[in-house]
């Protein structure tokens, strides 16, 4: 059961990845909320990027643009929820190299320019579910990972996808100091099946207009059936491998995050139940709970890539 605060504020409400983060996350968290206005605006007529709209997106309203730029976790720029927004501005996404290497048969390191050229740029509305229990609807622009992965030639050998964060103190105060709460460069993976998902995409932008450097400007991963943990941010590197890769938050707490954390009601946090999420811009802390979604929603298009598999043990 939840630990209850004073208050009455369940701490699902505020659980950040990290127990000893819990008090100052939540400090952060309603300092952002008392700033967050109430109102948003569709997503944008695609005003600076081209997009063309999918069959993938979401009906649901999306979340106010001010809260998806002010509600963020980067732990890079600051394991607050203010943090980035506070602090992304430092960073440099220009110029910009992404390297996509290992088994393939066509690797190379590109430009973001030239990497991003060959693809048609998509508007896809997704729901997105934090590990921590809350969820916001994002009009992403981007275009599919498999359409990268399918150029480089993946080798018969490679069977994951590892994806690799920017490191770069200078410009990212939560690398620098004497006390880090992850290993840095963020790291990421997937089965090449998932990367090679419809549904997975590569991020430049949301609303229409190019990525704010606190959702991960200038290019990160989206996948929308699980935990957001896994939308790596600010990559620069894809790497086809063949064995499972090490992700970030699972070297950091493994019994807690696992290596595929699909988005799963049925199967609780150690510390926090998975059931209900609180969906960003609806009410603040108070707000009503919805019930979380088997595979974040996605399950018909998703769900038989786990055929088979024990969801409880293989979180
Ligand atoms: N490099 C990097 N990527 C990251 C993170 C991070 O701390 N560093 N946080 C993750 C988590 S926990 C979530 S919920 C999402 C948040 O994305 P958003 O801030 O755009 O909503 O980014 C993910 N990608
Ligand atoms: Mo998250």
């Amino acid at each position: 059961m939840l630990i209850r605060r004073g208050g009455g504020i369940p701490s699902s409400e505020i659980t950040p990845h990290s127990l000893y983060l819990r008090r100052r996350e939540f400090l952060t968290g309603a300092a952002a909320f008392a700033f967050a206005g109430p109102l948003g605006s569709g997503p944008a007529a695609a005003a600076g990027m081209q997009a063309a709209k999918s069959p993938f997106s979401t009906t649901e309203k999306p979340t106010p643009l001010s809260d998806v730029k002010s509600y963020n976790n980067f732990y890079e720029f600051g394991p607050g929820k203010a943090d980035p927004a506070a602090n992304a501005d430092a960073l440099t996404t220009a110029p910009w190299r992404v390297s996509v290497e290992g088994l393939a048969a066509r690797p190379g390191e590109f430009d973001l320019e030239d990497f991003m050229k060959p693809y048609a740029l998509e508007e896809r509305i997704y729901r997105m579910r934090c590990v921590e229990g809350w969820s916001m609807v994002v009009p992403w622009v981007g275009f599919p990972l498999a359409e990268v992965l399918k150029k480089a030639e993946p080798l018969g050998a490679a069977k994951f996808v590892a994806f690799e964060s920017l490191s770069r103190p200078e410009e990212m105060p939560g690398q620098r100091g004497l006390f880090q709460l992850l290993d840095w460069p963020y790291v990421e993976g997937l089965r090449l099946d998932e990367a090679m998902h419809p549904l997975t995409i590569l991020a430049v932008g949301l609303y229409g207009e190019a990525l704010p450097n606190q959702n991960g400007a200038p290019l990160r991963l989206v996948v929308p059936w699980k935990y957001g943990f896994k939308s790596i941010k600010s990559i620069v590197r894809i790497r086809l491998v063949e064995k499972q890769p090490p992700t970030s938050w699972n070297k950091q707490a493994a019994g807690e995050y696992g290596f595929y954390s699909n988005v799963n009601p049925n199967v609780d946090h150690p510390r926090w139940s998975q059931a209900t999420e609180r969906r960003i811009g609806e009410g603040g802390l108070f707000a009503k709970r919805r019930p979380t979604l088997m595979f974040n929603g996605y399950a018909e298009e998703v769900a038989s890539l786990y055929s088979g598999m024990n969801l409880q043990k293989l979180f």
